[in-house]
């Protein structure tokens, strides 16, 4: 790869098109819909602070077009650029409730299905903080040229073709797999491309950042609460204590950690006893990047995220992803931690 020169995501999407001997394109288009797409929502993700100005959500701005809230926005943006794709028969997002299916001409015979999160970290939207979308994509189980079913977006992470993510931050990038490493791209406003800056990207397999929302501290599990007084604790050779960092946007805490080292943690909390993240559009994709950089994703119990068979659209997970180090570090002493707790 000759970085010595400027490559486009659409450049890099084709070169790599050849690494699969049978590609026919199709993925290719839908992750050039998908860069479109991202395009669009970070013009308005870096209009947001103009709301005020020019008009109230919910209001008719300027051109007498009534303004969106912007994650529904980003919705609309990719549900129609993975239906102008024609690649793509159904999408599973965190704003709808139900799989939306095409079946238009164009879409009907689409091979690949679409999970995503079109904004994630939608607390951080009104006070100009990083936020992100998240997708991942499948080849459809049911037949092509019907109606997407319900049973094309329950597959296990495993079963993944690509994933990625966009972040809004100081920079607009995107980060995709295809199960050939991990690459990333940042946008150049001044010509509207992204280009390749991050190329095979490997997070380190130890770190010293940990990740989580601390104000839920009583709501942890013992194991967890005894896991971060370990990375409080005082000890040189492991380079304690850690940082903690925490955005409350996945996408931004994820993509420092996986630059820097560091893990993340979302455990079952009280008021969420299976977690909050969502495992087909917010874990699956981010487990499946991070296994693609070196790292390692779990619920925390010694189970593989990719290897959950999902049971419901919506379903939430603990998560625990990150360094392979830390995160096989953590789940060892929250383990030991509960066997302890309950005297076995
Ligand atoms: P959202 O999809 O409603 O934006 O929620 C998901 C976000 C993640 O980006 C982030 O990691 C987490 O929720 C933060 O939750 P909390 O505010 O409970 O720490
Ligand atoms: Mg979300």
């Amino acid at each position: 790869m000759n970085l010595n020169r400027v490559l486009t995501l659409n450049e890099f999407i084709i070169e790599r098109q050849s690494e699969f001997p049978y590609a026919k394109g199709e993925l290719s288009r839908l992750l050039s819909h998908i860069g479109i797409a991202s395009k669009i929502v970070h013009r308005e993700v870096n209009k947001a602070g103009l709301v005020d100005i020019l008009g109230e959500i919910g209001e008719m701005n300027v051109q007498g077009e009534i303004q969106k809230k912007l994650d529904v926005f980003a919705d609309e943006q990719f549900i129609s650029a993975l239906m102008a794709s024609g690649e793509c028969c159904g999408i599973a997002s965190e704003e709808n409730q139900d799989i939306i299916t095409f079946d238009g001409e164009l879409a009907k015979d689409g091979k690949y299905i679409v999970t995503m999160d079109p904004l994630d970290g939608s607390s951080n939207i009104d006070v100009n903080v990083s936020i992100g979308t998240i997708f991942a994509i499948y080849r459809r189980l049911s037949p092509i040229g019907h109606k997407a079913k319900l049973e094309d977006f329950l597959q296990e992470g495993t079963k993944q073709v690509a994933a990625g993510y966009i972040i809004y931050g100081s920079s607009t990038m995107m980060v995709y797999t295809t199960g050939r490493g991990v690459n990333g791209f940042t946008l150049d406003p001044s010509i509207g491309e992204f280009c390749l800056s991050h190329y095979n990207i490997q997070t380190p397999q130890n770190g010293s950042i940990y990740s989580i929302n601390e104000g839920n501290y009583i709501k942890f599990p013992e194991g967890v609460k005894r896991y971060l007084k370990y990375c409080q604790e005082n000890d040189e050779e492991t380079n304690r204590p850690f940082s903690s960092r925490y955005i409350g946007s996945l996408v931004a805490d994820f993509h420092r950690n996986l630059l820097k080292g560091g893990i993340f943690l979302y455990p079952s909390t009280a008021t969420y006893p299976k977690g909050k993240l969502r495992l087909l559009y917010e874990c699956n994709p981010i487990s499946y990047l991070a296994e693609q950089a070196g790292g390692k994703a779990t619920d925390g119990r010694g189970r593989r995220i990719l290897d959950i068979k999902p049971d419901s659209l919506h379903q939430r997970v603990p998560f625990y992803v990150g360094s392979r180090q830390m995160v096989e570090r953590a789940e060892d002493l929250i383990i030991q931690y509960e066997k302890e707790i309950n005297g076995k």
